[in-house]
């Protein structure tokens, strides 16, 4: 007999929403389970490197809270009193709910509700199909990538940059407003080889001593959202020394001589007062990236997650345009390679049927939408049945208080589709049991690098787990919705999405499991012109037409700033909210996803808690370890306070997103919140609240240790 278990290794993708599109090999023992996750060898941007929380999968796959069986709801909303009931029933309920809807108050009444669970094409964005088919109230997407994307895009004209692995070739690596350690490892791997074999330096831009800021050869702790000021004090160095590129500026920008002018008044003297750094810091940042032509700059999503957050990413993004760096290898720019791939989606979101005069309401608005907000409704009928799938928005979602109110509403009816009992499912009227990624097929592109990727099934689903493509499929046929994509396999899907792109087949595909996608340097490099028409780096772009997707100027978008500026739209500080809040990325979490597994809330120590400086924590009496109390106009929050000297005075940070459920009254950080849209194009300033902190002491009356865990949902 043998007692040795198979242990094949397989390929995949990671399918979470990280910019590391991490390539895997996976354990699968006995054709059955999987084992270990590691970082896949042979895939050149991952270069075997994972996270912790993914290496560790099976932790997630096989947890004992693992949705099984579709539920209805039998108890009050939220109460968690659930029944099981046959696919067919949970099937035939929606759709009937969804018509209801329809019959009642037309199809804007229904609003699909996704976002980026899965990265994988088919699972994530099919629910568009359904939605398309059926004039079904469309989705603007703000919680994440606009201010960031709008920004960088409006220097470039285009959302692509420098090959990320050429980070491991610069002389200096600029890592801004990204938590690498915490959030996307695979950029450490490449900066820090750069450091290895070429003495390259590692500057950090952010707002706490995190774990990446650790590694920096210059750390620059500003204060938050004043990265338009540091930006600019830096390229009035480069002028004011002789570090700009004089030649590259007049060939490749629109208007370096009204910059320089600009920017005359733009010292370091009048940005250390903004940022709080000192002249000195300032003067050595310019001075590295003046005379390091090959600077990468690694711009993140952090510093754009404020409400002058896409100002503040152009204005990084001008630096390299100031010193040239873009024409050498090691050197310019990277946010995402999004804009690399063109895949033709149709087949996989119904563009091709979609209605462009229904509405489209903004993801991130979700709160004012369900308490019926006219604005945010665009003056058009109530919200009264949803799809959720792929987001936990009752955790995620700014204006927390809102959304919990729409979400208890008893006329509206929701349908969670989920892999565990999130504090939405919890919510819902129906629950549907979903797949994880390595139960079904799907492909990925890399935001962080440059690889188009499958990720297969390689293990079966639990229980009645179905696939999100399997769910869309199985209500279009209940409601009426009619496309071709309805009636096509995932991997058929992704065949016809490939072909259509120009990217070869499945088949192809399939042979290494990724391809790279990278564009040639000069087009990378932007030496054959920028995305605009006349080539030009755009230092005063037309902030109105921003070539990214948009749903039209909003946010205060008039007063935006002509040229890179430190622009005073964030929510500054005042005598009642004298302190000022980011929810930074925790490490063990990846949004609210993780927070399910043991070992991650472990890790993040257990409880939720908010870094006091020590100098507010003596003037406020505040010990380690005490309850406080964080509130603003939208809410308050309880936690516990623990002692930080790597933060700036009247800066707080809340590593996120622990469950709502680990606050003592419930209230989780997104209380503090705001769905108020960054200009241009909308977006949520998650690390622009200003706040009132007060201590409560080391009980909380009438709240019993320990923190207590979610519940189960209780079946009926
Ligand atoms: N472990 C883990 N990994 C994740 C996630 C997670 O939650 N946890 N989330 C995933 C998702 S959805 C995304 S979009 C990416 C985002 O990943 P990142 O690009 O890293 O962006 P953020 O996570 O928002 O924040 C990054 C850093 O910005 C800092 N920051 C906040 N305000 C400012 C500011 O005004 N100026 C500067 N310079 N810095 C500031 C924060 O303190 C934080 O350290 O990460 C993904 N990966
Ligand atoms: N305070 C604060 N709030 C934030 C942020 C912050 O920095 N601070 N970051 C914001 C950002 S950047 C983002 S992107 C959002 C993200 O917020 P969400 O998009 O809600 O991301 P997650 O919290 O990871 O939740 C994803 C859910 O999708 C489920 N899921 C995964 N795969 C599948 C699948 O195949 N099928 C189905 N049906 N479900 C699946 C997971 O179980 C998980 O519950 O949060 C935002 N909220
Ligand atoms: S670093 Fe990001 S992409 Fe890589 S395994 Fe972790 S979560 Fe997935
Ligand atoms: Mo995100």
């Amino acid at each position: 007999m043998n007692l040795i278990p198979r242990v094949e290794t397989r390929l995949s993708t990671c399918p979470h929403d990280c910019p590391s599109t991490c390539g895997l090999e996976v354990e699968v023992i006995e054709g059955r389970t999987i084992g270990r996750v590691r970082g896949a060898a042979g895939h050149s941007y991952t270069a075997g490197v994972v996270c912790a929380k993914v290496a560790r999968y099976s932790e997630r796959l096989y947890h004992p809270d693992r949705l099984m069986h579709p539920l209805l709801r039998v108890g009050p909303k939220g109460s968690g009193q659930f029944k099981r009931i046959s696919w067919e029933e949970a099937l035939d309920r929606t759709a009937a709910a969804f018509i209801e809807a329809e019959r009642r108050f037309g199809s804007e009444a229904v609003w699909p509700y996704y976002y980026a669970g899965t990265m994988g094409y088919v699972m994530r964005d099919g629910i568009n199909r359904l939605r398309h088919a059926k004039n079904y109230s469309g989705q603007y997407s703000t919680i994440c990538t606009t201010p960031a994307w709008t920004g960088y895009i409006a220097g470039t004209g285009k959302l692509a940059g420098a090959d990320p692995r050429e980070m491991a070739r610069a002389d200096c690596v600029v890592i801004w407003g990204t938590n690498p350690v915490h959030t996307q490892v695979n950029v450490m791997t490449h900066a820090l080889r750069a450091r290895k074999e070429r003495g390259a330096k590692i500057v950090v831009v952010d707002v706490y001593d995190n774990p990446t800021m650790k590694q920096a050869d210059l750390a620059l702790l500003l204060r938050p959202g004043t990265d338009g000021a540091l930006a600019c004090a830096v390229m009035h160095v480069l002028f004011r020394d002789g570090m700009a590129d004089r030649d590259y500026l007049a060939r490749y920008t629109d208007r370096p001589g009204d910059l320089e002018r600009h920017l005359a008044a733009r010292t370091p003297e009048w940005a250390a007062a903004i940022t709080g750094l000192s002249v000195g810091e300032i003067e050595s940042f310019a001075g590295i990236v003046g005379t390091r032509k090959a600077s990468f700059f690694r711009l993140g999503y952090g510093f754009s997650r404020s409400r002058n957050g896409a100002v503040n990413m152009h204005a990084a993004l001008s630096i390299p345009a100031v010193t040239g760096a873009w024409q050498v290898e090691g050197g310019g720019a990277f946010h995402s390679n999004s804009g690399v791939y063109r895949l033709d989606k149709r087949l996989i979101e119904g563009e091709d049927v979609r209605n462009p005069s229904i509405r489209r309401l903004q993801q991130t608005q979700i709160g004012r939408v369900l308490t019926g907000d006219r604005e945010a409704l665009r003056d058009g009928p109530p919200v009264t049945a949803m799809l959720i799938q792929n987001t936990n928005p009752v955790s995620v979602a700014p204006e927390q208080e809102l959304v919990k109110r729409g979400f208890a509403r008893e006329d509206l009816f929701t349908c969670v589709h989920e892999q565990v009992m999130t504090e939405t499912a919890r919510m819902a009227d129906i629950v549907l049991p979903a797949t994880m990624f390595l139960e079904h097929d799907d492909l990925y592109t890399g935001g962080g690098h440059q690889h188009i990727q499958l990720g297969l099934r390689l293990v079966d689903p639990p229980g009645e787990c179905r696939s999100n493509h399997d769910v869309i499929c199985g209500l279009a046929r209940r409601v009426g919705a009619e496309h071709p994509g309805f009636g096509m396999t995932p991997r058929e899907l992704i065949d016809r999405m490939l072909a259509a792109s120009g990217r070869g087949t499945f088949a192809d595909l399939a042979r290494d499991n990724w391809l790279d996608a990278q564009p040639p340097f000069e087009e990378a490099h932007y030496l054959n012109g920028f995305g605009y028409p006349d080539g030009k780096f755009r230092f005063a772009p037309d902030w109105t037409k921003v070539p990214n997707a948009n749903d039209g100027p909003m946010g205060p978008w008039q007063e935006l700033p002509e040229f890179p500026d430190h622009w005073e739209a964030i929510e500054v500080a005042t005598e009642r909210h004298p302190f000022r809040l980011a929810t930074s990325p925790a490490r063990n979490f990846l949004n609210s996803s993780f927070n399910e597994t043991p070992t991650s809330r472990a890790k993040e120590g257990g409880r939720p808690e908010v870094m006091v400086h020590p100098e507010d924590a003596a003037r406020l009496g505040i010990a380690s370890g005490d309850w406080v109390r964080l509130s603003n106009e939208r809410g308050a929050v309880l936690l516990r306070a623990r002692i930080f000297a790597g933060l700036r005075r009247g800066v707080l940070i809340a590593e996120s997103i622990w469950p709502n459920g680990f606050f003592p009254d419930g209230r989780g950080i997104n209380t503090l919140t705001s769905a108020d849209p960054v200009a241009p194009y909308g977006g949520a300033g998650f690390h622009d609240n200003r706040v009132a902190l007060e201590r409560i002491g080391p009980v909380l009356e009438g709240f019993d240790e320990p923190v207590r865990a979610e519940p189960e949902p209780a079946l009926a």
